[in-house]
């Protein structure tokens, strides 16, 4: 089913909110407010909007630790987001966890994870979780190009493909892995050949192209909850950032790889189809949306400045579950 004129505007309001949240958070990373490290998401949009417009509220996801993205498109609360990046209570993790550790079990957002392929193996917990269940949930992990070569992806996709587990692996193949090109440690073209090797589809689309990646996702979605097992969906998508908003990071990637892909950047790609599409979508209502976006932003950092920061006695609260 092709997404609705109304579903394309959520989307793309979503994109917009993922890359002006995203810009706002490097600004104020570089500026001294927000601790840690950060990792832009900004370019990849359309994979995690496309594919959680596919999923349902209470379907669960996990992510890797370029994962606000994966959050806002699940329906996470900007103002703890926000107040989570910059370390105070209010924040998700209650300040203590940070930008690559949100998560949101109220909507499924199940933790994003700075070790690289580490949700992989969990999500296929929870893939064997809502399988148990019987409600079929469908789980989703949300993994890059790098982690496909840590031994959790294949441990993990035999083991889902195997019990049949209602799981979708989304690997979003930017290229690169930090500073190390993709083909310098793999040689196969196509990270979704590898499904073959266990007996489930491998599906290659367009990740910068929102509306193909929500039309392969529902065919995800749909075999999952049938009861057919694992899909491996590869986004071919680009970073329009360095690997991280450190200061001083080096950025190895060729200026005119750069460039081909940032003439391919997913949000305008939307807005020239909703306009052509529709015919009623203008530059002004996008400047109105975006103007309300930005409003939405600026309120998550009023909101954030205004918690404090947490007790050092606290730091070991909920290290343990009781
Ligand atoms: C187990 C582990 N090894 C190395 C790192 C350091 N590291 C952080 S991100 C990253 C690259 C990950 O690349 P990829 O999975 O392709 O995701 P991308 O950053 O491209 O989105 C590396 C090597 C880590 N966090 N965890």
């Amino acid at each position: 089913m092709s997404a609705s004129p109304e579903l394309q505007r959520d989307m793309l309001r979503q994109m917009q909110t993922i890359r002006r949240f995203e810009e706002r958070a490097s600004d104020d990373y570089k500026g001294g407010d927000i601790y840690g490290v950060v990792h832009c998401y900004i370019g990849e949009e359309a994979s995690g909007v496309g594919i959680c417009a596919a999923l349902r509220p209470d379907d669960q996801i996990i992510s890797n630790h370029r994962g606000h993205g994966h959050c806002i498109a699940k329906g996470a609360d900007l103002n703890r987001m926000m107040a989570e990046l910059y370390g105070r209570v209010d924040g998700y993790c209650k300040g203590k966890g940070g930008s690559m550790h949100i998560a949101d079990f109220s909507i499924g957002m199940l933790g994003a994870n700075g070790i690289v392929g580490g949700g992989l193996s969990i999500l296929t917990g929870a893939g064997l979780a809502a399988q148990m269940a019987g409600n079929d949930g469908v789980a989703v992990c949300f993994f890059g190009d790098g982690a496909s070569n840590a031994g959790s992806f294949h441990e993990s996709l035999n083991i889902a493909a195997s019990w049949k587990l209602p799981v979708i692996y989304v690997c979003e193949h930017n290229s690169w892995a930090a500073d190390t090109a993709a083909k310098k440690t793999h040689a196969a073209e196509n990270m979704s050949d590898r499904a073959k090797g266990y007996g489930i589809p491998g599906v290659v689309v367009d990740g910068n192209d929102v509306l193909a990646v929500y039309e392969v996702a529902q065919e995800a979605v749909a075999r999952a909850r049938a009861g057919d097992g694992p899909t491996l969906i590869e986004c071919k998508t680009y970073r329009h950032r360095p690997h991280t908003e450190r200061p001083g990071a080096v950025d190895r990637r060729p200026e005119e790889e750069k460039a081909a892909w940032m003439a391919r950047d997913p949000i305008p790609l939307l807005v020239d189809h909703l306009k052509q599409q529709q015919g009623q979508f203008s530059d002004e209502e996008f400047k109105a949306m975006d103007d309300e976006i930005m409003a939405e932003i600026e309120a998550s950092v009023t909101y954030a400045k205004a918690s404090p920061f947490p007790a050092p006695e606290a730091a070991l609260d909920d290290v343990f579950a009781d």
